[in-house]
């Protein structure tokens, strides 16, 4: 059950009818998180159920200055703990003001990128003391886990290739996009590990397939393994 204390999780007890899942999307660049997102959050409403999708960093109006910046490199120089502080603020106003009130609702949230990102960018690719991690992990979600988290999985060459046909003429990649094919391939083995290690939470889409193939993969895994009604 998600609560602002240390003791639940989202994923402790997601039969309860009266709270909403929660459900994370995660992966390397280019993906389908976006696509994707919106497209399970409209399959949910269909099947009768209230839904919204949102993202990190962002989703909350003070959030969405912090991804500004975080995207921007603003704060590159302060280096990778310091982002990841930056991340987690942004993550506990998120969780604060939309995600936690939405679950408490009914409300099913879909949220594109959340925790694992920060395991992966931060903490595999920025090389961050494991011990810092987990417990910024601990302090900023407080318990708030997602019920299930779908990791969209592609080779990392076809990922930052589809991100750059999707970047508007002219535009320069962003903070992340412009790193080596070597930390998209990095990128790509951490979420996997995560995937592994937590298998209970996390299911692995062939992110290759076609946008329909791919939704309905990601349709089947939350229906097998979520309360939706009439699966
Ligand atoms: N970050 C971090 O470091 N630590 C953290 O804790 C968090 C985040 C939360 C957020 O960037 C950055 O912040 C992110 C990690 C870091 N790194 N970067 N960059 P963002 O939100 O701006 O971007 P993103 O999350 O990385 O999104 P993306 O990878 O660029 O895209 P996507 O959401 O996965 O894919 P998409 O926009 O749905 O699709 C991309 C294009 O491919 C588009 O033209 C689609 O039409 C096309 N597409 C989608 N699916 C398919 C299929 N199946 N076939 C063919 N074409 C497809």
């Amino acid at each position: 059950m998600i609560s602002g204390s240390d003791t639940g999780s989202a994923a402790s007890d997601p039969g309860n009818s009266t709270r909403g899942c929660f459900i994370t999307v995660e992966g390397g660049e280019g993906g389908g998180k976006s696509t994707q997102s919106k497209a399970l959050v409209a399959r949910l409403r269909a099947a009768g159920l209230q839904a919204i999708a949102t993202r990190e960093p962002g989703g909350s109006p003070s959030a969405e200055k912090i991804r500004e910046v975080l995207l921007a490199g603003t704060f590159q120089t302060l280096g990778t703990k310091a982002e990841a502080l930056l991340f987690a603020a942004a993550r506990i106003d998120h969780l604060d003001l939309r995600i936690k009130p939405a679950l408490a609702a009914g409300t099913w949230v879909v949220c594109d990128r959340f925790h694992d990102s920060t395991r992966a960018y931060q903490g595999a690719l920025g090389s961050l003391d494991p011990g810092f991690l987990q417990t910024l992990e601990r302090v900023t979600l407080a318990g708030a886990k997602p019920d299930l988290t779908l990791i969209l999985d592609l080779p990392a060459k076809l990922g930052l290739t589809r991100a750059a046909m999707r970047r508007t003429a002219g535009a320069a990649p962003d903070r992340f996009e412009a790193e080596s094919l070597d930390f998209h391939q990095t990128l790509r083995q951490a979420f996997l590990a995560i995937a592994a290690s937590e298998p209970e939470r996390c299911v692995v889409v062939d992110a290759t397939q076609s946008p329909e193939d791919v939704e309905q993969a990601i349709w089947d895994a939350v229906s097998y393994r979520l309360p939706v009604p009439g699966a």
